[in-house]
C-alpha cells in the first residue's frame, strides 16, 4: 500500500487467490467489463488455450471521491493450477487484501481447502499473516449443478469472520458486491492504522457509495 497525504492518493494491492478455474480471471474480466473507461487501465491477461493464467492478470482501476481523494487498485489473480506456486507467491508480495474465489461444487470442496492453506502458507512466506489480512470469500459458480446449498454457505458465513459472497461470475452477478465488500474492509483495516478519515475527510461510507456509482455508471 502506498499513501501520499500531500497528493492525497492511495494505491492498494489485491489479489484474486483460489483453485484452478474457479473463476478468477472471469472476476477481473467481469470488473473491466462494469467499469467505466475513464476508471480503468488496460486489462492485462496471459491465458494458455484453455482457460488457465500462465502468469497472472492485472486490472488497473482508478478513482476519485467527493473530496478529492485518488485511490488506485491494481487487482491481479494468480495462476490456480499447482504447478505454478512460485508465481503465487510472487503474485502476493506486498499485497493489501485477498478475495478467495472458490468453486461451489461439492466435488470441488478439496481443491478449495488446498487452496486455501496454500494462500496461508505463501502469505507466511511473504511475511504476511493470513489473520490479519483483509479477506473475503467468494463462492463461484452458483449456476452449476452439484453445488454446495445456499444453507450450508449461509452457515459458514455466519460461523466464520470473513464476509461471503455468491456469484456467477460469468453472468455478473456478485462480482462487483466481493470487490466492494473486499475494499470496504480493506478500508477499515487502512483507516484504524492510519486514520484516513481523519487526514483525508472521507468516511468509509461515503467512499464506498463513491466507489459503486462510478462503477456501475456502465450497468
Ligand atoms: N458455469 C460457470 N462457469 C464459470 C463461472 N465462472 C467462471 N466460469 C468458467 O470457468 C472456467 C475457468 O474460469 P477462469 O476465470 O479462467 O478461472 P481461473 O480461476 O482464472 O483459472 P486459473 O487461471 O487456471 O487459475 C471458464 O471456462 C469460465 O467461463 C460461473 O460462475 N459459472
Ligand atoms: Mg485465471
Amino acid at each position: 500500500m502506498q499513501i501520499d497525504f500531500e497528493q492525497k492518493t492511495v494505491q492498494l494491492k489485491v489479489v484474486y487467490y483460489g483453485p484452478a478455474l474457479s473463476g478468477k480471471t472471469t472476476n477481473l474480466v467481469c470488473i473491466h467489463r462494469i467499469c467505466a473507461p475513464s476508471n480503468r487501465g488496460r486489462l492485462m491477461t496471459l491465458e494458455t488455450r484453455d482457460d488457465r493464467t500462465l502468469f497472472f492478470d492485472l486490472l488497473p482501476l482508478h478513482f476519485e471521491s467527493d473530496s478529492g481523494l485518488k485511490i488506485t487498485v491494481k487487482v491481479f489473480t494468480v495462476p490456480g493450477q499447482v504447478i505454478h506456486n512460485a508465481t503465487r507467491r510472487l503474485v502476493l508480495q506486498g499485497a493489501d487484501a485477498v478475495a478467495f474465489i472458490a468453486d461451489s461444487r461439492i466435488s470441488q470442496i478439496g481443491q478449495n481447502q488446498a487452496s486455501f492453506l496454500n494462500l496461508k502458507e505463501n502469505l507466511k512466506q511473504n511475511g504476511l499473516n493470513l489473520k490479519t489480512m483483509p479477506l473475503v470469500i467468494q463462492f463461484n459458480k452458483r449456476d452449476l449443478p452439484g453445488i454446495r446449498s445456499d444453507a450450508e454457505i449461509d452457515d459458514m458465513a455466519t460461523k466464520g469472520r470473513e464476509p461471503v459472497f455468491k456469484a456467477v461470475a460469468t453472468q455478473g452477478t456478485g462480482v462487483l458486491e466481493t470487490f466492494l465488500g473486499l475494499i470496504e474492509i480493506t478500508w477499515e483495516r487502512l483507516n484504524a492504522w492510519h486514520d484516513l478519515t481523519g487526514k483525508f475527510g472521507i468516511d468509509g461510507d461515503t467512499l464506498l457509495k463513491s466507489l459503486r456509482r462510478q462503477l456501475e455508471l456502465n450497468e
